[in-house]
């Protein structure tokens, strides 16, 4: 075959239970790669919980039964959570006879889409049926490849972590005699840093403002350039007593491309009390401790209108004040803490102005 699908992507499928994500990974897996079939029931938990990066979700829907609860659901979090491209495939068209029908179904996905801000008019919406291919139909293998091949051209290729703008999250601080200011210590998440770029310190305690990189190091030793991935030191230049002071859980950024905030929208998965969570539902008003990349900071719990309780081993909405602004944007990952216990998993779904969120309510189901 002159195609080849290189499994160079975070895919994962999600579907009404049911309609054939499994069967689908399977037939894909076998003849393109690996694809990762999420395994929970609603596959909402997986979009929030799953550590791995996810490019693109290849939404399943049975042409016999079309869009269902667990459909929309996952729409709505996969958009949520940033999940930045869908492609459609319309499964069990084995099933279905009427074409017409096949036509329905189809739109009624594209509308899905679209009210949750996706292109729906535009995504690939493939048909097929997972299960002959697996059985080695050969029309049913074409299909397979053709979603293969709409993947390869839909989904963008993934930006790599270094040419993304600079962010580092400060795990440390330190002053060195003879230094032109602190050196701070931590992993470079995205870009590269060199000796005289300049630097915005974002979020925390401390006030924030710009600064000069003095000098990159790496265990010690001065280097030309950091890039993502490494662990380094930052020597700082103009950090206060007139400048910007520096703290752990800031964030050191490309200036203008990072931006703190107290109040936030999430998707969570609070951990049942088997899986070390809470006891008992959380309510409205609850402190917490919430860990963003390197620290720790004490915020407050919201819940959507009209909700009282968040219950432990699901999946709920939150709103989230923290006392203290912190570096973020849709799709950042956090953890929620108790007596220093994981006891939950977010996704910021949302943000809003530092200190002056404004009136109330978690937004509502579609976008
Ligand atoms: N006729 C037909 N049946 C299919 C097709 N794909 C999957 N199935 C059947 O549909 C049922 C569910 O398929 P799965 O792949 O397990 O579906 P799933 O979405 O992973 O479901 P859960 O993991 O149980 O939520 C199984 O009995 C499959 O054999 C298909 O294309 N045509
Ligand atoms: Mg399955």
């Amino acid at each position: 075959m002159e195609f080849e699908w290189q499994p160079r992507l975070g895919l994962g499928t999600l579907g009404q239970a049911g309609h054939g994500r499994s069967t689908l990974a399977a037939a894909l897996s076998r003849r393109h790669g690996y694809v990762d079939c999420f395994e929970h029931t609603d596959g909402v938990r997986d979009l929030i919980v799953g550590g791995a990066r996810v490019d693109a979700v290849i939404l399943v829907v049975a042409a016999d039964e079309g869009v269902r609860a667990q459909t929309r659901e996952q729409v709505r979090v996969a958009r949520r959570v940033g999940v930045a491209c869908v492609v459609v495939f319309l499964n069990k068209c084995d099933l279905v006879e009427d074409g017409d029908m096949l036509g329905l179904a189809e739109a009624e996905v594209r509308e899905l889409l679209s009210a949750h801000g996706f292109p729906g008019a535009e995504i690939p919406v493939v048909r097929g049926s997972a299960l002959r291919a697996l059985e080695e139909d050969p029309e049913a293998v074409e299909e397979i490849d053709e979603l293969a091949r709409r993947l390869d051209t839909y989904v963008p290729d993934r930006v790599r972590e270094a040419d993304r703008p600079f962010l580092l999250a400060i795990e440390g601080v330190f002053d060195r005699p003879g230094d032109a200011g602190p050196v701070v210590t931590g992993r470079i998440l995205r870009g590269t840093v060199r000796s005289g770029d300049e630097i915005e310190i974002v979020g925390g305690r401390a006030s924030a403002g710009r600064v000069i990189c003095a000098g990159v190091e790496i265990f010690g030793r001065p280097v030309v350039e950091g890039e993502a991935g490494h662990g380094v030191g930052v020597l700082l230049r103009g950090v206060g007593p007139e400048g910007p002071e520096v703290a752990r859980g800031q964030v050191l950024a490309a200036p203008g491309t990072a931006t703190a905030y107290r109040a936030f929208e999430a998707e969570v998965y609070l951990r049942s009390e088997e899986e070390g969570g809470f006891g008992a539902p959380v309510a409205e008003g609850r402190k917490a401790r919430f860990f963003f990349r390197s620290a720790e900071f004490t915020g407050t719990i919201g819940l959507p209108e009209g909700v009282r309780e968040a219950a432990p081993g699901a999946h709920s909405r939150m709103r989230v004040t923290l006392e203290r602004p912190v570096a973020m944007e849709v799709g950042l990952r956090f953890v929620i803490l108790e007596g220093g216990r994981p006891v939950g998993v977010g996704v910021v779904a949302g943000v809003a102005g530092v200190g002056g969120v404004s009136g109330g309510s978690v937004s509502g189901g579609s976008a």
